[in-house]
């Protein structure tokens, strides 16, 4: 029967089997190399073993988890947020073909001026929920976006992550990589992910080590990086070439510096891909020599 890797630990696979039964599968008996947590596989529950692993959509890095649908990327007013992480978190999820969604929770205490600059930086990047796990105000807005996918959530502690996730599903779910990973931070780092079921095909994976993701994994060569901003697209069909990356080109000829210029394209978020561009460059130059 068909069936969803759920947890990897140290001898057994926890599965998740077609109709809902949880089941354990002793390790040996299989050849577990490269099967991950998001995985489906084929399992045989006579033999007690898995048969295959099908087709995988895609494998998220760091931690290692298959076939993850969409990333909630969780920030507030307080704590402050930092929006290289959040662009960071983006740039993982689209080089991964995963949906990134941002969620600005906490309106009920948040300044209007604060939704409005997320707005203007973001909408033209990425989905955004606006949303308050306190009043519940359009929480339902994020729980059909849940329903029916393996879904992850990051951001940094306190935004209200867990609140959002046990104000949906009525629980009290504490992941643990969220909650311990001050404390794990630079200790477990391989540990891998874990799926917890929340509804009928609908799984969230324990996000441990997410906002410490840096760019120099990204799994691109930095002259394709502007690919992977779906706010400078409109602007770059405007620059004089196709190859351009928009950094030491003249304005003249680059359409994203002259989108930057006129408002199309928001300034901070065009010198975070600076940073991150220079940083992909400096991984090339190493690899490539
Ligand atoms: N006013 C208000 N407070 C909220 C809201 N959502 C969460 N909080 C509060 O924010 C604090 C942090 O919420 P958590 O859900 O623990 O945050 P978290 O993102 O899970 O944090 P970590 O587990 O440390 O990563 C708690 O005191 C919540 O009560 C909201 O929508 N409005
Ligand atoms: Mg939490
Ligand atoms: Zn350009």
């Amino acid at each position: 029967m068909k069936a969803l890797v759920v947890e990897k630990k140290s001898n057994i696979f926890e599965l998740e089997c077609e109709g809902g039964k949880p089941c354990s599968l002793a390790r040996k008996n299989l050849k577990e190399q490269g099967i991950f947590v998001g995985d489906f596989v084929e399992y045989n529950e006579d033999l007690n073993i898995i048969e295959k692993i099908y087709p995988r959509k895609n494998l998220f890095i760091r931690p290692n988890i298959a076939n993850l649908e969409k990333l909630f990327i969780v920030i507030a007013q307080t704590p402050k947020p930092d929006f290289k992480i959040v662009d960071k978190l983006i740039l993982f999820s689209l080089t991964c073909d995963v949906i990134p969604i941002i969620c600005v929770n906490k309106i009920d205490i948040a300044d209007k001026s604060f939704l409005i600059e997320v707005e203007k930086v973001y909408k033209n990047a990425c989905p955004i929920i606006f949303l308050s796990a306190k009043t519940s105000e359009n929480l339902e807005d994020l729980h059909s976006q849940m329903k029916g996918h393996i879904c992850a959530f990051a951001g940094q502690s306190a935004v209200g992550k867990s609140a959002l996730i046990n104000k949906i599903y009525n629980a009290n779910i504490t992941l643990e990589g969220n909650l311990s990973k001050k404390i794990k931070r630079g200790k477990n780092t391989t540990r891998s992910a874990k799926l917890y079921k929340l509804e009928h095909n609908t799984f969230i994976a324990d996000t441990a080590g997410f906002s410490s993701l840096s760019e120099k994994y990204l799994p691109i060569n930095y002259f394709e990086l502007c690919y992977y901003y779906p706010d400078f697209l409109s602007s770059h069909e405007t620059c004089k070439y196709k190859s351009c990356t928009h950094t030491k080109e003249s304005i003249n000829d680059c359409g994203v510096k002259k989108g930057v210029k006129l408002g199309l394209i928001d300034q901070n978020r065009y010198e975070r891909y600076l940073e991150i561009f220079e940083v992909l460059k400096e991984e090339f130059i190493k690899n490539h020599g």
